[in-house]
């Protein structure tokens, strides 16, 4: 495991319908992520928050909000994230709305060849301007990864695919749009739904999801969006959705990922302060954090 750790924050909200998630970057430190860290050994360096443009009127481009902010913003993050991979660190992102992955993605996917990727959502985040119910990014990374919707979205840190569908499990889901499910069918992407972790549990779960993302790939970036858990352990969530993962299976989650020693990169996404309660969802990304770097129980 490598323990130098390169933290950055993206106080983005744009590609979210509601405010607030830009506030989750300052939310997580204040949750204690640096000691915490530091308390298991790591060598923690901050690099602070990239700047985001707050724009002065409300714009969409063919049912993309805010396409022109959320890719200026992503493209800094790219070129921060790759820096940080040049230097043998491992980057650890604070959200933000999860339209960064974009950014994360793109910095990582540069330095590793055949990036494999968890992610760990209540969605699919596989909508593009097509699909899209909403017209809000947060809803499309994934899809645009792996090279599918708009080409400034896709274009981001200058190359793409970033990422191969046989190279990707989706780990939480509960609440996917007609045309995600589509493009899950079409390109075979592995889904473990709430169905499967009920059935099998997450040890089994993850057992499949970790040998399914390390099988052809040299490093996996986890992408943790923290409405993935249930909203009774994690409130401060834009887009709560009922009958999540718990706080229990989202640890033993963790530790099997620091166990299985894959990771390269990681993101922790759509924390809301605003909609949270004693900054809980906050504290419970940092909890999650530490287990994903293999703090132990005993
Ligand atoms: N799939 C819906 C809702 C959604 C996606 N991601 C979040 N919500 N957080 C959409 O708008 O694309
Ligand atoms: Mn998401
Ligand atoms: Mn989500």
């Amino acid at each position: 495991m490598n323990k130098n750790i390169s933290i950055v924050g993206v106080p983005m909200d744009l590609g979210a319908d509601r405010r607030g998630v830009d506030m989750g970057p300052s939310a997580i430190r204040y949750a204690g992520v640096v000691a915490r860290l530091e308390m298991m050994g790591m060598h923690i360096e901050d690099k602070g928050d990239i700047h985001v443009n707050r724009p002065h009127r409300y714009t969409e481009t063919e049912n993309h909000k805010y396409l022109d902010e959320v890719v200026e913003a992503n493209t800094k993050l790219a070129n921060v994230v790759s820096d940080i991979m040049q230097e043998g660190r491992f980057p650890l992102v604070l959200g933000g709305d999860h339209s960064i992955a974009l950014g994360t993605i793109g910095g990582v996917a540069k330095n590793v060849n055949d990036l494999g990727v968890i992610w760990f959502d209540a969605h699919g985040d596989l909508n593009t301007g097509e699909t899209s119910p909403s017209g809000n990014i947060h809803g499309m990374p994934l899809a645009a990864s792996l090279g599918y919707g708009h080409e400034r979205l896709v274009g981001i840190a200058g190359f793409s695919p970033k990422i191969k569908p046989e190279n990707v499990v989706i780990i939480g889901a509960r609440s996917l749009d007609e045309g995600e499910r589509e493009l899950i069918k079409r390109l075979g992407i592995k889904v473990f739904t709430m169905h499967e972790i009920d059935k099998l549990g997450m040890a089994r779960v993850m057992d499949e999801a970790i040998s399914h993302v390390s099988k052809h790939t040299k490093g996996v970036h986890l992408s943790l969006d923290l409405d993935g858990l249930d909203p009774h352990d994690a409130p401060g969530v834009g887009t709560p959705v009922i009958g999540g993962i718990s706080y229990r299976e989202g640890h033993l989650a963790m530790e099997m990922l620091a166990e299985a020693n894959i990771l390269c990169s990681a993101e922790f996404v759509e924390v809301n302060p605003i909609l949270d309660q004693q900054n809980m969802t906050a504290r419970v990304a940092v909890a999650l954090m530490s287990s994903a770097f293999g703090d132990k129980l005993l």
